[in-house]
């Protein structure tokens, strides 16, 4: 067992933290505030290899592990988990789907467009009577000759607004239930396919998250990714590996916020000391580090099942349980420890405060992920 990252992770590390320093930390704030997406530094994350990391060169990812990938996902969260939660969902989700199971032919038509940031991908699951239920999809895709018309109406999808290629389930027999879903692959020109509604949310707010409404849609036939009928294993088996991003997003936020933290607690003096030399916030600042590590080694230790070809689905849900939690619990008492300064938005851990909320929810709830859990502990 080695606990300590290689030279080619550790490089990883210092690169992505330096572009995240530089590209995204200086906007982080305002894009916050106005709900704006960073949209040309993310396209500079394709073309330095970020957004195609884990994948072959062949469809010109870097050929990176799954271990660097969520590594830069923790770095670039650490200032911006708006921008980690695009990354995670257009390299865990969207393109994670493709590169496991579209054809050779589908991956060399879309997975290098993603990989470069030339085209920005999302991944359209959840529905508004489809939730943590995944299989009460309402979407039907009916076939028609060489393609199929797909109807129905997503929601709460990331990157919709911005994306050029989804990844769409939608019923191709509904009498089947987890059996009947499908999934495509579906270009934002195909006809029939709009954005509708774009939410206004407490946090990652600079995120672009909408409703995805296909109207009569047409997608080629060559468009279905896998076979009829796959599509339930497809989703859950990208969201195993969606829930490692998440992961790695929450610890990511949770370095972020402790980190400004230890800054502050040097500067602000009370009583007549810098605040870090009374022993109930050290013991705090403690507990939170320890947290953290905790967090830190589930996280990592299920990027390398998922590297190591080993099942993940669980080590996924533990890493997500506990970094979201992890999350929430370090942020909030960053803002409790930094007092009046934590509340305003002159410093940047109410944002991480805000941002944390939603990685105990998206992508499975802490809920399914203790259904997860404990349904492998009794199968
Ligand atoms: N990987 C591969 N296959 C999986 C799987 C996984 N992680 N989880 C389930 N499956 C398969 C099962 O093996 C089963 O296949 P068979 O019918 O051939 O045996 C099938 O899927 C149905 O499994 P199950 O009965 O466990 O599914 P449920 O409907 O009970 O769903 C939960 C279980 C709640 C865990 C699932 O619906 C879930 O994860 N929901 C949350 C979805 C989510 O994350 N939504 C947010 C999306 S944000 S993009």
């Amino acid at each position: 067992m080695n606990f300590e990252l290689s030279k080619e992770h550790k490089l990883v590390v210092q690169t992505v933290r330096e572009f995240a320093q530089t590209e995204l930390e200086p906007q982080a704030a305002e894009n916050d505030q106005n709900g704006t997406f960073p949209i040309n530094e993310y396209k500079k994350m394709g073309e330095i290899g970020l957004l195609g990391l884990p994948f072959s060169t062949e469809y010109d990812g870097a050929g990176g592990d799954y271990l660097s990938y969520i590594l830069a996902v923790e770095e670039i969260s650490k200032v911006d988990a708006s921008v980690g939660i695009s990354y995670s969902v257009q390299t865990s989700l969207n393109m994670g789907a493709i590169n496991a199971f579209a054809s050779e032919e589908q991956k060399k038509k879309y997975l290098p467009a993603l990989c470069t940031g030339k085209h920005i991908g999302s991944f359209g699951l959840t529905e508004p009577g489809a939730g943590t239920d995944a299989a009460g999809v309402r979407t039907v895709a009916v076939k028609d000759g060489d393609k199929y018309i797909l109807n129905g109406q997503k929601c709460f999808i990331t990157n919709s607004p911005i994306a050029d290629t989804f990844v769409i389930f939608a019923m191709t027999d509904r009498s089947k239930g987890t059996k009947g879903l499908s999934a495509f692959i579906v270009e934002k020109d195909f006809p029939g396919i709009s954005i509708g509604k774009i939410e206004d949310k407490m946090g990652i707010r600079a995120s672009q998250v909408g409703e995805i409404v296909m109207e009569d849609c047409i997608v080629p036939a060559e468009n279905l990714m896998g076979k009829e009928g796959k599509g339930f294993g497809i989703a859950m088996k990208t969201l195993d590996g969606g829930r490692i991003g998440v992961a790695a997003q929450a610890l990511g936020i949770a370095e972020g916020a402790m980190e400004h933290t230890i800054e502050y607690m040097k500067e602000r003096k009370q009583f007549g000391r810098p605040i870090h030399k009374f022993q109930y916030l050290q013991f705090r600042m403690a507990d939170m580090k320890a947290k953290i590590e905790q967090a830190r080694y589930l996280v990592y230790k299920a990027a390398m099942d998922k590297n190591n070809g080993k099942s993940y689905s669980e080590s996924a849900a533990m890493a997500k349980m506990v970094a979201s939690d992890c999350a929430m619990e370090v942020t909030t008492n960053c803002v409790q420890m930094m007092g009046g300064y934590g509340f305003i938005k002159e410093y940047p851990v109410e944002r991480m405060m805000r941002d944390s909320k939603i990685t105990q929810i998206y992508e499975g709830t802490n809920e399914v992920m203790r259904m997860v859990i404990s349904g492998n502990m009794f199968r």
